[in-house]
C-alpha cells in the first residue's frame, strides 16, 4: 500500500509514486513533465492547435473540448463524436476474419462485431501506427489521435474508463475477466474483482469484437477498454497504444482511458487499432 506523499505532483497513475520521476511528457498521461523537477505538470497550451484542433480548444493555457450542435454523417458502422469525427464501432477486424480467426487479409480494416479483431503481439513490426493508418486509408478513413481517442473513451464526463470510474473486471475483456476463485474449472462471470488474477486462476484471452455488451458507454462503442491495445496516431516517432488488452497483469490502471501504453520493448503485446474518419456535415 502507499499511503502518504501522493499529493506532491507526479507521473499520474502509476501507482507508488514516491520513487518515480518523469522525464517526457509522456510519462505524464494527463499533463506535462517538468525535466528539471522531474514532475508532472498541468500542460499548458498556447493555440488550439497544441490542443488537436476543433474539437479541442485552448482556453486560458487549458485544453478543452467544445462539441459542435450540427449534425455529422459517418460511414457504415462508425458513430459520430461531438459533431467533429466518426469513429468505428468495433476494433479493426480483417474482412476474412471470423469469431475463431483473425484471419490473414491485410489490405483493409473493417469495423464488425463478432470476429476476433486484427491485432499482433509480435514486437518487431507486426503492428504499428503504419500498418494501422494503411489498413485504415484503405477503408477511406484514417488513423484516430490520440485526443480523438481518448474523448471516445472517457467521454466529455471525463470518466477513467468507458463505463465509469471505478475499475470493473467483468464488464470488459482484462486479465481478471475470466478468473476462476471458487475453482468450479468454470470463470465466476460477475464475482470476478480487481485484481482476481492475483490469487485465483485465470484462462485470460482475446475475444470476438463486442463480446461484452455493456463494455461500451454513451457514444456506443464497445472494448474501447481492453481485449486489444489501440495505436494511435503520433508525431513523436513513438507507437502509442490506448485502452488496454486482455493480458495486462494490471488491468485497473493499463486499462484506464488516460493510460498512454508507449511503445518500449516487448510492451505492449496484444496491439490492435480502430479507425477515425472526418465524416460529412449534415444528416
Ligand atoms: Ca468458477
Ligand atoms: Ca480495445
Amino acid at each position: 500500500m502507499c499511503l502518504a506523499l501522493l499529493a506532491a505532483p507526479g507521473p499520474a497513475g502509476v501507482g507508488c509514486l514516491v520513487q518515480q520521476r518523469c522525464y517526457q511528457d509522456r510519462d505524464c498521461p494527463t499533463g506535462a513533465c517538468d525535466e528539471a523537477t522531474g514532475s508532472c505538470v498541468d500542460y499548458e497550451c498556447l493555440q488550439d492547435d497544441d490542443c488537436g484542433g476543433f474539437p479541442f480548444e485552448c482556453v486560458n493555457k487549458v485544453c478543452e473540448v467544445a462539441c459542435s450542435d450540427e449534425p455529422l454523417t459517418c460511414p457504415e458502422a462508425m458513430v459520430p463524436i461531438c459533431g467533429s469525427y466518426c469513429v468505428d464501432v468495433w476494433e479493426a477486424s480483417r474482412q476474412d476474419a471470423s469469431e475463431q480467426s483473425a484471419g490473414t487479409d491485410g489490405s483493409v480494416a473493417v469495423s464488425q462485431p463478432g470476429v476476433i479483431p486484427w491485432y499482433s503481439s509480435d514486437a518487431e513490426g507486426g503492428m504499428n501506427r503504419q500498418i494501422a493508418a494503411s489498413a485504415c486509408e484503405a477503408a477511406g478513413k484514417r488513423l484516430c489521435t490520440a485526443q480523438e481517442w481518448e474523448l471516445v473513451c472517457s467521454t466529455l464526463d471525463g470518466l477513467g474508463y468507458a463505463y465509469g470510474d471505478q475499475y470493473d473486471a467483468s464488464i470488459c475483456n482484462g486479465i481478471d475477466t475470466f478468473c476462476d476463485c471458487d475453482g468450479d474449472g468454470e470463470p465466476d462471470g460477475e464475482a470476478v474483482y480487481p485484481h482476481c488474477r492475483e490469487e485465483c486462476d485465470a484462462s485470460f484471452h482475446v475475444m470476438p469484437t463486442a463480446s461484452f455488451p455493456d463494455c461500451t458507454n454513451e457514444f456506443s462503442v464497445f472494448d474501447i477498454n481492453g481485449n486489444v491495445w489501440e495505436v494511435v496516431l503520433s508525431d513523436d516517432g513513438i507507437n502509442h497504444y490506448r485502452g488496454g488488452a486482455y493480458n495486462c497483469s494490471d488491468s485497473e490502471r493499463l486499462h484506464r482511458c488516460d493510460y498512454d501504453g508507449a511503445e518500449s520493448g516487448n510492451f505492449p503485446s496484444a496491439k490492435g487499432f480502430r479507425c477515425c474518419a472526418d465524416g460529412e456535415p449534415g444528416s
